[in-house]
């Protein structure tokens, strides 16, 4: 460092100390000299169209690499745009940082107007795990320690740090040694092991279970416990069912995968164990499960326990502590899972087998969804390196039960708030931390909300192929309005060519009707491994009211 810093130079340092060198963002005031001095120290500046996308691209690098992923906004519209991607995170348990440009306080505070004024910080705080603001440039090491561990440790979230338009432009006194005012952060998702009478608890209730279930959730897959979550299953054989961003965790086809018995292991299992996976509405807040079922609960976060139903054997702590703790608790106790209670779940899972195969291979014109899903199934299968990403409605919860994963964390999509627009930058950031292809498989409504990020991925010449199952809706495209003549609600434009964007940015672009020309394309681009969006078009009558949850919409008697 030179001999009289900036704000913006010691934050470089500081991030970098702790080795955090890829920020995706969109610059303007003030923060266009900060991102080309990012650049210029050796770090990775990667610009997008929207702030929402760059927030969520680094939203999946946190997810991956367990490390915060950082973003950066300009003030006011910028931050509020990337706000929805921070909240998004943060309900997701997936760490990350945004760094947000923002007005000085002398101007903010007395309301006296300013270019993109706002105030930031405490707008902020509702959405996401912490919020820090840097006024003085001496604290920035400070700042960025403390965000490094209030977005990882516990359970991970997002981090807003609010940057003074002033505060990056200022300098460090010169008596003040820059070097002593950073800090490198040393193990700041510390353990957090469970106590050895909660042990002997969670042991007792599987002891006594005759059909015991294990509910992988994605707090698993945050916390890099494959191989511990392997462990206990193949020691107690205790079959278990993937939540969407957990499967992966084992192999989508291991035998002690229930996927596809899912009703019948909800009904009949006698102990559930939850295995980082909130008993929120995407477990139908546990109103499915036999209601005598004794609940077991991993979970880093004590606030979640007891959350929706009374759980009767609370495992509070790190995954990989707890597991290391209990593994051998079980080993030593002789815990197994009976064979009826398999054999059972077997006979369901072979008879749902055979159903998914037929739809999956009985010819249909106009293209549908499982004709459209069978060859992106094959492609993973082939390819399991491959990440997948996904979001839509129909697209979304057909294809989550279509496509098998066979790696840990290789399955991004919309998440607790299920969320649309988040595929271009999931898949962006995946790209980019990993290093491998990634196929996003996208609702033509969900593709419209972050569409424009194709001409990051072409500028940036990343290997994403985009698949979009283009039925002219949301939901369904086959709606006409009874009342009028304008679009029903929920029409879009079933003849749009949306491969043509990629065309207009240098990517390769297909418009394909059957299984057969998507399996073409999907191959061809997937080889090249150059940015590609593959048009399908599907039958626009088949989608159903909301894919798998149209129980959740209020019941007011229209016809539709
Ligand atoms: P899913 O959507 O897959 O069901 P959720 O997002 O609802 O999963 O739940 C994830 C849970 O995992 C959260 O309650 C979170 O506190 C927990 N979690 C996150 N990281 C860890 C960890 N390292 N150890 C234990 N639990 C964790
Ligand atoms: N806005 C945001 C940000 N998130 C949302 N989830 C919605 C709106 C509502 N919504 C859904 O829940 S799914 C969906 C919307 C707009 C799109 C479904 O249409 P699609 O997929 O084309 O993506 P299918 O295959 O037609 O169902
Ligand atoms: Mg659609």
């Amino acid at each position: 460092m030179s001999e009289q810093v900036t704000g913006a130079e010691l934050l470089i340092e500081a991030l970098k100390k702790n080795d955090l060198k890829n920020v995706y963002g969109v610059v303007g005031i003030p923060v266009t000299d900060l991102a080309r001095m990012m650049q210029r120290s050796g770090m990775r500046y990667f610009g997008f169209r929207r702030e929402d996308s760059a927030v969520n691209a680094a939203a999946a690098s946190g997810f991956l690499t367990g490390k915060p992923g950082l973003a950066l906004t300009v003030s006011a519209p910028g931050f509020l745009n990337g706000l929805v991607a921070l909240g998004e995170a943060t309900k997701n348990c997936f760490p990350v940082i945004m760094i947000s440009g923002s007005s000085e306080r002398h101007i903010i505070d007395l309301n006296r107007g300013d270019y993109e004024g706002l105030d930031q910080y405490n707008i902020a705080k509702p959405f996401c795990k912490a919020a820090y603001r840097v006024d003085r440039p001496e604290d920035m090491g400070l700042a960025v320690a403390r965000a490094i561990r209030s977005a990882v440790s516990g359970r991970p979230g997002g981090v807003y740090l609010d940057l003074p338009a002033d505060t990056i432009g200022a300098l460090l006194d010169e008596n003040i040694d820059p070097e002593s005012t950073l800090i490198k952060e040393d193990d700041p998702a510390p353990q957090q092991r469970p106590s050895v009478e909660a042990v002997d608890k969670a042991v007792e209730v599987l002891k006594n279970a005759k059909k015991p279930l294990i509910i992988l959730g994605k707090g698993a897959s945050i916390a890099h416990a494959e191989n511990e979550v392997r462990d206990f299953i193949e020691t107690t054989k205790i079959p278990y069912l993937p939540m969407s961003m957990a499967k992966g965790l084992l192999p989508d086809d291991h035998e002690s995968c229930v996927a596809a018995a899912r009703s019948l292991s909800f009904s009949d299992a006698d102990a559930i164990m939850l295995v980082g996976a909130r008993l929120n509405w995407m477990l139908s807040h546990g109103e499915k499960f036999n209601p005598d079922a004794k609940l077991i609960q991993i979970d880093v976060d004590a606030n979640e326990i007891d959350s929706n139903k009374k759980i009767a054997a609370p495992l509070v702590g790190d995954m990989k502590s707890v597991f290391n703790e209990l593994t051998p608790a079980v080993k030593k106790a002789g815990i197994k899972a009976s064979q009826d209670w398999l054999d059972a779940l077997k006979a369901k899972k072979d008879e749902n087998f055979a159903k998914m195969q037929k739809r999956l291979t009985t010819p249909r014109s106009p293209m549908g969804y499982y004709g459209a899903l069978a060859p992106i199934k094959e492609l993973i299968k082939k390819n399991p390196d491959t990440y997948l990403v996904s979001e839509g409605a129909n697209t979304l919860d057909i294809g989550r039960n279509v496509i098998d994963i066979f790696k840990p964390r290789h399955r991004l999509d919309t998440g607790t708030w299920g969320v649309m627009g988040v595929g271009l930058g999931y898949a962006i950031g995946t790209a980019i931390e990993t290093g491998k292809k990634v196929v996003c498989v996208e609702g033509d409504s969900a593709f419209g909300f972050d569409g424009m990020e194709i001409e990051t991925i072409c500028r940036l010449h990343l290997p994403i192929t985009i698949v979009i199952f283009n039925n002219g809706g949301i939901y369904n495209g086959a709606e006409k309005d009874p009342a009028g003549s304008d679009p029903a609600p929920i029409t879009l434009d079933a003849k749009g060519r949306y491969d043509k964007l990629a065309e207009a940015f240098g990517g390769l672009a297909y418009n394909v009707t059957t299984p057969e020309e998507l399996d073409k394309a999907l191959n061809e681009a997937f080889d090249a491994g150059k940015p590609a969006i593959i048009n399908a078009v599907i039958d626009p009558a088949l989608g159903k009211e909301s894919g798998h949850i149209g129980n959740l919409n209020p019941k007011l008697g229209i016809k539709h």
